[in-house]
């Protein structure tokens, strides 16, 4: 695997990690090089900027930022990078992931956050579309996404009958 790693994956909460901890073991099966932290909006505003204002030049290709409630972390960060951000609204206790969904998903013009389903679906995925977006450079990963694929379909196709476990 390379060492340098191509995804930032961030967090608003360490609370987030259960969610989140889907996304790292998607890239981990892919190959994917990836860092994780917790980077907050709001508890930790200056990290942030130094954050996602850096991440470009440190190398980081992709950026995968989950958060929930008042989920401004995805927005925020992509506000101060062009690297593509991929939003993972965290299942909130409150409301189910519907502050954080909405949160995360209505960015005005201009600034563009690519935002994925609530919760654990939205984890796997992002790591997915990362390992989309890097397959364009790094064929390794392209290779790697497509034979995940084929063993998801193949997985499904050989157990067809819903009533035998
Ligand atoms: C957000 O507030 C985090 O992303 C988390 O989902 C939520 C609650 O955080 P904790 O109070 O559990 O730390 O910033």
């Amino acid at each position: 695997m390379n060492a340098q790693p191509l995804v930032g994956l961030i967090m608003g909460s360490r609370s987030d990690w259960s969610t989140l901890e889907h996304a790292a073991t998607t890239l981990d099966a892919l190959g994917i090089a990836h860092e994780v932290r917790v980077v907050s909006a709001h508890r930790t505003p200056d990290l942030l900027f130094e954050y996602a204002g850096s991440a470009e030049a440190r190398g980081l290709e992709v950026i995968i930022a989950g958060a929930g409630g008042a989920a401004h972390l995805p927005g925020m960060v992509s506000s101060k990078t062009v690297l593509p951000v991929l939003g993972v609204p965290v299942q909130s206790a409150a409301l189910n992931g519907m502050d954080s969904l909405l949160s995360i998903v209505q960015m005005p013009g201009g600034i563009p956050v690519g935002t994925l389903a609530i919760g654990k679906a939205g984890a796997i995925n992002a790591a997915l579309l990362a390992a989309a977006i890097l397959g364009g450079k790094y064929p390794e990963i392209r290779a790697a996404l497509r034979a995940f694929r084929e063993r998801q379909t193949d997985s499904v196709l050989a157990d067809p009958d819903p009533r035998v476990t």
